[in-house]
C-alpha cells in the first residue's frame, strides 16, 4: 500500500494527538490524503507530537486540520462528520491506559466503549454507512486471561480490566454495525506497540526514559510493578500502515497484528540498561526486589505495589498470519531495535535537560 497515491482522500482520525494518531496522521500524509484530527480542549499545549505536521490553515489549502472534539459527546462528533464528509474514519481515540480504568472505569467505559457507538451513530445518522470506512482500534487487552497461545482472531476474549470490558463493547458494536447495516467497520486487535513518544506512563517508556535519566544523572531509580507480565511489543510505526491496509482490503474484516514474540518486563528493564552499558542484578523477593547497576553497585529498579493491578494480564503473544496472508503486513523493527531507538532518543532528552540545569548553576 505503500507509495499508492490516495490524493483527494480525506481521513478522520480521533486521539489525533496521542502515539498512534500522531504516526498515522504522517503516514497518511505521505501518502496524499488530507487528514482531519480531533483533539480535546485542554487548559495546556497537547499537541506537541502533531506539531510538526501543522501549518497555519490561514495559509489555504492545507492537507492537516484539526478540530476541538469529545468521545463523550454525540452532537460534536455528528456535526464533525457532517462537515468532514470522510472517506475514512480510524477511531483511535481512548482512555487507554490499563492501570487507571481502575480508577476511572465509568469514565473509560463512556469513552472507550460508549464512544465508539456515538461515532457508528454519526456516520448512520448522515446516511453515510456506504462511503465512510471506519476503523475501530480494537487491542490485544481483549485476551486478557490466556485462553490460548498465541492468540488470533478466533481465540475467545476474557477482559481482565474495565478497559478491556469497554473495548470488547467496542469490538462487537463494531461488527455488529458492520453486519446489520452492511457497514465497512473493522477492528484492528493490535498487541502493544511503543516508540519514542509513546506516553511516558506506559511500561516501555517509562523505563527507557528512566535508564536515560539515571545515565544522565537526573535520577536515581525506576519504581515498576510486576516485572513477570509478558507482552508483545512492536513498533508504532509499523502498526499504523497496518491499520491502513485493514481499511483498503476488498471486504471488511478483523485483523491481529503482532509480532509473535513475547519478552517480559524485567528483560525489558535489562535490555534497555545494557543499552547503556549497565548490567543489572537482581536481589531479594516480592516487594522487596531491587535491581542492582553493577557498575554504581546502586538499587536502579525498585518495586512499588502501587503499580500491581488487581487483575493483570500475564501472557500476550499474538499471530499476525492473516494479516500477513490477507494485507501483506509484516512487521519491520524487532524488539531490540525498538528499545536501542527509544533509548536513544531518551537519552537526547535527559543530556538536554541535565545540560541546562548545569548551565543554571
Ligand atoms: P494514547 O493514549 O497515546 O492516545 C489516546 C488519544 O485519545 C489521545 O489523543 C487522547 O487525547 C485521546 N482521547 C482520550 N480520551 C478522549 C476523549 N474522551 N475524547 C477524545 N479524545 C480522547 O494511545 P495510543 O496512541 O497508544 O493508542 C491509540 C488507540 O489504540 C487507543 O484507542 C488505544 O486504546 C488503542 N490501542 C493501543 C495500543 C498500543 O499498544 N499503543 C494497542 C492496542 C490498542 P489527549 O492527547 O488529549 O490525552
Ligand atoms: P498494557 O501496557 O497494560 O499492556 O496496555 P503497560 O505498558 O501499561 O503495561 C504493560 C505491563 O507492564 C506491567 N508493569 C507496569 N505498567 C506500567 N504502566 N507501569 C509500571 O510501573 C509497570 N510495572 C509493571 C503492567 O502491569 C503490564 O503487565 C497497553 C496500552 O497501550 C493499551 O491501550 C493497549 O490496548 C495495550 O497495551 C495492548
Amino acid at each position: 500500500m505503500a507509495g499508492k497515491d490516495c490524493s483527494g482522500r480525506v481521513a478522520l482520525i480521533t486521539g489525533v494527538t496521542g502515539q498512534d494518531g500522531a504516526y498515522l496522521a504522517e503516514y497518511l500524509l505521505g501518502l496524499g490524503y488530507t487528514v482531519h484530527g480531533i483533539k480535546r480542549r485542554s487548559s495546556s499545549f497537547n499537541t506537541g507530537r502533531v506539531d510538526h505536521l501543522y501549518q497555519d490553515p490561514h495559509e489555504g489549502n492545507v492537507p492537516f486540520l484539526l478540530h476541538h472534539g469529545d468521545m463523550t459527546d454525540s452532537t460534536n462528533l455528528i456535526r464533525l462528520v457532517q462537515q468532514i464528509r470522510p472517506d475514512e474514519i480510524y477511531n483511535l481515540a481512548a482512555q487507554s491506559h490499563v492501570g487507571v480504568s481502575f480508577e476511572s472505569p465509568e469514565y473509560t467505559a463512556n469513552a472507550d466503549a460508549l464512544g465508539v457507538l456515538r461515532l457508528l451513530e454519526a456516520i448512520r445518522i448522515l446516511g453515510m454507512e456506504k462511503q465512510t470506512r471506519f476503523y475501530q482500534a480494537s487491542t490485544s487487552e481483549l485476551y486478557g486471561l490466556v485462553q490460548e497461545i498465541p492468540q488470533r482472531e478466533t481465540t475467545p476474549f476474557y477482559p481482565r480490566s474495565p478497559y478491556g470490558c469497554a473495548k470488547l463493547y467496542g469490538y462487537w458494536i463494531t461488527v455488529n454495525y458492520r453486519e446489520a447495516y452492511g457497514m465497512f467497520a473493522c477492528n484492528g486487535i493490535l498487541f502493544n506497540h511503543e516508540s519514542p513518544i509513546r506516553g511516558e506512563t506506559f511500561v516501555t517508556r517509562k523505563i527507557t526514559r528512566g535508564v536515560a535519566r539515571i545515565e544522565a544523572g537526573l535520577e536515581e531509580a525506576i519504581y515498576l510493578g510486576n516485572l513477570e507480565a509478558k507482552r508483545d511489543w512492536g513498533h508504532a510505526r509499523d502498526y499504523v500502515e497496518g491499520m491502513h491496509r485493514i481499511l483498503q482490503a476488498d471486504v471488511p474484516d478483523d485483523f491481529v497484528l503482532a509480532t509473535g514474540e513475547t519478552h517480559s518486563v524485567r528483560e525489558l528493564v535489562e535490555l534497555a540498561f545494557a543499552e547503556v552499558d549497565r548490567r543489572i542484578e537482581w536481589r531479594g523477593e516480592g516487594v522487596e526486589e531491587t535491581g542492582i547497576d553493577c557498575r554504581s553497585g546502586k538499587a536502579v529498579v525498585r518495586i512499588d505495589p502501587n503499580y500491581f493491578r488487581p487483575t493483570e494480564v500475564d501472557l500476550l503473544i499474538g499471530d499476525c498470519s492473516k494479516a500477513r496472508d490477507k494485507l501483506g503486513w509484516t512487521p519491520k523493527t524487532s524488539f531490540a531495535q525498538l528499545v536501542k531507538e527509544m533509548v536513544a532518543s531518551d537519552l537526547v532528552a535527559a543530556r538536554r535537560e541535565a545540560a541546562r540545569g548545569s548551565n543554571t548553576l
